[in-house]
């Protein structure tokens, strides 16, 4: 150390023992000594940096400008160190060295001279404006680092909370230099971390960023850090900085930090170590009557009882009539006694090995559903508490609950969550590891999925089975999956009873206020091990041997109790006595019932549904022609002109072409599905349609939405216009995920039988990324859990050269799990046969191949006595194929669902002419028709369509096996043999060959070989393995064959050329008026299609056909309309080489009618098993004027369904570029539950 240093040094002690005594410069002088005095005693030279450090630099600051303004108004040794090279020299002036490392202070002259010129900068030299007063500066300096310090504890100080009940993982306390231990060491409070050991008795002002002084403005530094280590780093640990809104995290800083916010009186306290005798006491009786048997304990984290409880007290309080819990093993019997009072002999019930009455699989004890509604005592109020079935998947009840609690919301007319609550209990280790965990997350803000907010409740027993979390996850928390929707996370110390119902407190409140996600982590332990077989020494020794020492939570907080004299000893032992008498009570009960029903376990009950209904009667499914053109003219027409609307060129065609079909009476795959969805409506069926893309459609075909083209969010649908009193129609592109949108759906349909609710996947193959969904929910619900569910999942299947994944639905893997018997033939002769059988089977598999059927086929699904998934093969090209079309009497009261259709060609008039008989299902019955035109033998081979695949439609198939005796038998599919139908169809064509003794025939198989992949990606291949396919069944093109093909595409070229040379050329409709639109003059004219250059030679020559080609895609359109068709998306298949010809004219669409079946056999059960006079009387009745015959869902049961006043639509999502809320003043005002929600 230099002279001048020292005699510094000296200086400073002098002031300190001169009158400065108690004065800031008091403090700041033996700052400035204890720095220099430590610094020089470590380093043996003295550093600069540390004598004006942050704590003394303002002081010497001081000097230096007093010394500036007047070098002898300082001692002569402050005057000699300010005068050498080190603080004189201009790189090194004395406000930088006063920039520690530790402590920035802001540019003081520039700021100066700033304020007072408005226009001079720091560089204005001499004339620079002298620094503002030093006291004042350190006034601003301390304040800004007392706020960076509180901040620090409200976005930090989690990670010093003391969570743990095991003390395995957690802050180590540090003292403080006033002896006080503190939890937030550097990792917390970083750069501040050394200024908080210096003077804590320092008084500041509170910042507004903190409610911790309460009514108070100034607190000492000690003060200050006593109230955030109690508040951010005691039991609690709050994430809640990393929400975007400033709304948000201000309420919760509130609820966090006002003083007094978060006491409870002694009756809540008390009340809380009741809820928590009865967790504990639960448990423990299970224990002790069946040692061995596998339950899930929840001890450990039994104070998740008396959370979730708060949570539903308060939530009855806050208005919520119905609250839905998702929960797997851990707890759920503790939940079904303690939260919803399923009585506890019912669940004891459940040890004793009981045989069921009724039907189905049954499921284990920790897996059945929960349907109870009850007074809540606390509260005064009706609440209905649902915990939804769940199957073994961790977590993936996660999003069938969230639609079922969305479905509940409809029915309700709840329109911002205020009526209905989901709460899901999440495991720790599968809350991390489960993908459908943030698939369903993202669910959450969706204008069309929105729960309004889900408690997540997170049992944190710190282990996932035998995985330690720092093996089964990379996130410091399980939690941390909920920060990609900004929800507040709140962890919680299970062995503080008070903390956790704090945290469930601002949970469920936060909820009400804000109606978003909000997530609480009760951080506990599992004190035996994942079952109660299971020894958890094997892999967690070190765990176990704390917990072994643990006192169970109860026993801590009775002391606790006992000891602040809220409760005594006595009054403990009797709460404790009291609940295990209960116990014993329904123990004795439990014992006296001697079956079990698994219908009592149900979820979700459908009062009035089933009662006094004949669940085998099939109503019709046809509507009057009536119906058909409002619903087709409006499907088919623009917005009113009025409304200014601007609609898209392209649209305004395809609703030209719409229009063109209406007066044609014929309708397309578009305009079926519409029929149906519209005729539903109309009836006061609800009509929801989710999956990826499907408001346009994936292969541009339905376009439900139309959207302004110079408005953001305004759309039109004029599915939800067509009768000022039908029900709501839904219809919404999904965030692209199939596991929470197929599940969240499922859970759609669970809610209510009065709706149609339809997921449709992208391509039939992603439907594998839900399999479970399928596998656990939809498959084997009904059977399991005696729930039924007529949830419809549309997979569009065909092979068309798109690939290996863009190619099958799985129609296999369908097939294999549907559990009607391939070797039983059915009672066909049941009058009820065809109902019985649908309602006998998991669910039903369909692949059909017209508009027609698709429609009967979705009105059936509302109109069963019963509720049946439908798993239904969409077509691709089939949705523009000119003869995939069906005329409006296919749709009209006569008609009806099509379980197969039989040939009505030539072929089906003469079956005894025929040689082969050809049995196919979907899209590939179009590719035989074209191949048996082109091999000229129509009358020789007939072709029957399996529409229902699923059940297996026996007695239509004998009937067309007897149809034709001499016929050989084919079946043909274009998939692979290891794939589509023909696993599932041989074994039922044998049972169905079988029940004939007179029968030696046997089908023979006709497709792909079996492969490991679906399809190829290889066009060329592609067309061989079709051309393969179609030589086995018709053999080769003869030269006759060829000729004629030849000629006809001659034929269609040169009418296509004249066509083209009469017609104008096509020109758009004329632009819409400005800022509307007006529908196009009429239907565009039809340009001829195309041929493909690019088609592989066939034989040596140009591959020729027919018209009408099945596979042909109106090209044109198409490519007019700039939008993607199916074969736009395949590149090329046998049809996408598509050769010349002119497009059909509708009346080749082939016809099928129920009064035409070819069935022998009088009287026959017709093909959708109504019977005729079933259907006669409903339609004389319409035909008298009568009121239409009452369905099994006449209408819905909306208590105020969502009206449709609003013609053109103003959607409620989120602004683009808004969609962080601190930007966005209408997010906020979203939130706010006074305002009309969307
Ligand atoms: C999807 C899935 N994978 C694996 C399992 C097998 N399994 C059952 S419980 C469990 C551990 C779950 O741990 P955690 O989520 O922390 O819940 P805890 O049992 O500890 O309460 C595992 C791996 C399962 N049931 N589901």
């Amino acid at each position: 150390m230099n002279q001048c240093r020292l005699r510094s040094l000296a200086r400073i002690r002098r002031s300190l023992t001169l009158g400065l005594r108690g004065t800031d410069q008091h403090v700041l002088a033996r700052q400035a000594l204890r720095t220099i005095q430590t610094t020089s005693q470590r380093r043996g030279v003295h550093d600069l940096d540390s004598f004006a450090n942050g704590c003394s630099a303002a002081y010497i600051e001081g000097l230096y400008n007093k010394w500036k303004r007047n070098p002898s108004s300082v001692d002569e040794s402050w005057n000699e160190l300010f005068s050498s090279n080190d603080w004189s020299s201009p790189k090194r002036s004395p406000l930088q060295v006063s920039h520690s490392r530790k402590y920035r202070r802001p540019p003081v002259e520039r700021i100066a001279v700033k304020a007072r010129s408005g226009e001079r900068t720091a560089s204005g030299g001499a004339s620079a404006a002298p620094a503002a007063p030093p006291s004042d500066w350190k006034n601003i300096d301390d304040h800004h680092v007392i706020q960076a310090i509180i901040r620090a504890y409200q976005s930090r100080g989690h990670l010093a909370a003391d969570l743990d009940p095991l003390g395995i993982v957690g802050p180590k306390k540090r003292t403080s230099v006033d002896g006080t231990q503190r939890h937030a060491a550097r990792e917390v409070l970083r750069q501040h971390f050394s200024y908080i050991f210096n003077d804590l008795n320092t008084v500041f002002k509170l910042p507004s960023s903190t409610m911790i002084g309460g009514d108070q403005e100034f607190l000492s530094l000690k003060e200050i850090l006593d109230r955030l280590e109690r508040i951010y780093c005691g039991h609690i640990g709050v994430e809640y900085m990393q929400i975007t809104s400033l709304t948000k995290t201000n309420w919760l800083r509130d609820r966090f930090e006002k003083p007094g916010g978060l006491d409870l009186t002694k009756e809540e306290k008390k009340l809380i170590l009741e809820r928590l005798t009865r967790s504990t006491g639960f448990e423990n009786f299970l224990a002790k009557k069946f040692s061995s048997e596998k339950r899930f304990g929840l001890e450990g984290c039994d104070i998740m009882i008396p959370a979730i409880k708060e949570v539903v007290d308060r939530a009855t309080d806050h208005g919520v009539e119905s609250i839905l819990i998702g929960m797997a093993h851990r707890g759920r019997l503790n939940v079904l006694a303690n939260i919803c009072r399923k009585p506890i002999s019912d669940i004891l019930s459940q040890f004793h090995g009981l045989q069921a009455t009724d039907s189905g699989s049954g499921d284990v004890k920790y897996h059945l559903g929960v349907f109870q509604e009850r007074l809540n005592r606390q509260t005064n109020r009706m609440v209905r508490i649902t915990v939804v079935a769940n199957p073994s998947h961790l977590e993936h009840v996660n999003p069938v609950l969230l639609g079922k609690a969305r479905a509940e919301m409809f029915q309700r007319g709840d329109t911002c969550g205020s009526t209905v609550m989901p709460i899901i209990i999440h495991g720790d280790a599968s809350f991390s590891g489960q993908g459908v965990v943030y698939e369903s997350m993202h669910l959450s803000d969706l204008p069309n999925y929105t729960t309004y907010g889900t408690i997540h409740i997170v049992s944190n027993n710190q282990v996932g089975f035998t995985t330690d979390p720092r093996f089964s996850r990379s996130s410091r928390y399980c939690t941390d999956v909920a920060k990609v929707v900004n929800a507040p996370i709140l962890h919680v110390n299970a062995d503080d009873p008070e903390a956790c119902i704090q945290c469930a407190r601002i949970a469920i409140d936060y909820r009400t206020r804000f109606k978003k996600d909000v997530v609480i982590d009760i951080v506990g332990y599992r004190r035996n091990g994942h079952n109660e077989a299971d020894e958890p020494m094997f892999t967690q020794p070190l765990m176990y041997q704390r917990i072994k020492k643990l006192k169970p939570c109860l026993q801590l907080y009775a002391d606790k109790l006992i000891k602040e004299g809220v409760v005594t000893d006595s009054e403990f032992k009797a709460m404790v006595s009291s609940y295990e008498k209960i116990c014993e009570d329904a123990w004795a009960k439990s014992k006296t019932i001697k079956t079990i029903k698994y219908s009592s376990w149900i979820d979700s009950p459908w009062p009035g549904f089933f009662e006094g209904r004949d669940r085998l009667k099939l109503c019709p499914t046809g509507i009057s022609t009536d119906t058909l053109k409002t619903i087709g003219n409006m499907f088919s027409t623009p917005p009113p002109p009025e409304h200014k609307f601007e609609t898209h060129k392209g649209i305004l065609r395809i609703l030209a072409q719409r229009t063109q079909m209406v007066q044609d009476k014929v309708a397309d795959w578009s305009l079926g599905e519409a029929f149906a969805f519209g005729s539903l409506l109309k009836e006061g069926i609800h009509v929801r349609l989710s999956g990826q893309d499907v408001e346009r459609g994936t292969f541009s075909h339905r376009h439900h939405v139309l959207h302004h083209q110079s408005e953001d969010k305004v759309v039109y649908n004029s599915l939800d216009h067509l009768y000022p009193d039908q029900a709501p129609y839904s219809v919404s592109n999904s965030s692209l995920s199939e596991c929470a949108v197929l599940g969240f759906e499922h859970g759609y349909s669970m809610a209510s039988p009065n709706a149609l609710v339809m997921w449709e996947g992208q391509f039939g193959d992603f439907c594998n990324t839900a399999q479970c969904i399928i596998d656990t929910f939809i498959a084997s619900g009904e059977t399991k859990w005696v729930r039924q569910s007529g949830v419809v999942m549309l997979l569009p299947h065909s092979m068309e050269g798109m690939g290996p994944e863009h190619s099958s639905g799985r129609i296999e893997r369908f097939l294999q799990m549907s559990d009607d018997d391939p070797d039983v033939y059915p009672d066909t002769c049941d009058a009820d046969f065809v109902a019985r059988q649908l309602m006998n089977v998991n669910w039903i598999v369909t692949n059909l191949s017209t508009p027609a059927n698709l429609f009967h086929c979705l009105r059936r699904q509302v109109k069963m006595g019963f509720r049946k998934p439908l798993i239904n093969f969409s077509p691709k090209s089939l949705l523009r194929h000119p003869l995939a079309r069906s005329p409006f009497k296919d749709f009209n009261e006569c008609s009806c669902f099509q379980r197969i259709i039989p040939d009505k060609g030539p072929a089906g008039k003469q079956p005894d002419c025929v040689q082969k008989l050809v049995f196919c299902s979907g899209k590939v019955y179009y590719d035989l028709v074209k191949e048996r035109d082109d091999h000229e033998q129509v009358e020789t081979v007939a072709l029957v369509r399996v529409e229902q695949l699923c059940p297996f439609p026996y007695d239509l198939i004998s009937q067309q096996l007897e149809l034709y005796p001499k016929a050989e038998l084919l079946w043909a599919q274009e998939e692979h043999k290891n794939m589509g139908a023909w696993s599932y169809v041989q074994p039922r064509f044998d049972t169905a060959l079988l029940k004939n003794e007179n029968e030696s025939r046997c089908v023979s198989y006709h497709g792909r070989p079996p492969s490991a992949s679906p399809a190829t990606g290889n066009k060329v291949q592609h067309y061989n393995e079709y051309k393969a396919l179609i030589t086995s069944i018709f053999g080769e093109l003869t030269p006759e064959n060829k000729k004629r093909i030849e000629d006809r595409i001659k034929k269609q070229q040169a009418k296509a050329k004249a066509d083209a040379q009469s017609k104008p050329s096509t020109k758009p409709p004329a632009a819409p008026p400005k800022g509307g639109s007006s529908p196009p003059p009429g239907p565009a004219p039809r340009k001829p299609l195309i041929s493909l250059p690019s088609r592989p030679p066939r034989g040596g020559k140009q591959r020729s056909g027919s018209a009408p080609a099945p596979n042909l895609v109106d090209e044109d359109s198409a490519a007019r309309n700039r939008e993607p068709d199916a074969s736009a998306y395949d590149g090329a298949s046998p049809s996408a080489w598509k050769r010349s010809g002119s497009a059909p004219a509708p009346s080749v669409v082939p016809r099928a009618s129920a009064s035409r079946s070819p069935s022998r056999k009088s009287p026959s059960p017709s093909h959708d098993g109504i019977s005729p006079s079933t259907r006669q009387e409903s339609l004389s009745k319409k035909k008298s004027g009568s009121a239409p015959a009452p369905t099994p869902t006449s209408r819905g049961p909306f208590r105020t369904a969502p009206s449709n006043t609003e013609f053109i639509k103003r959607r409620p999502a989120k602004d683009y570029g808004s969609r962080n809320e601190t930007q966005s003043t209408p997010g906020e005002s979203e939130l706010d539950p006074t305002k009309p929600q969307p």
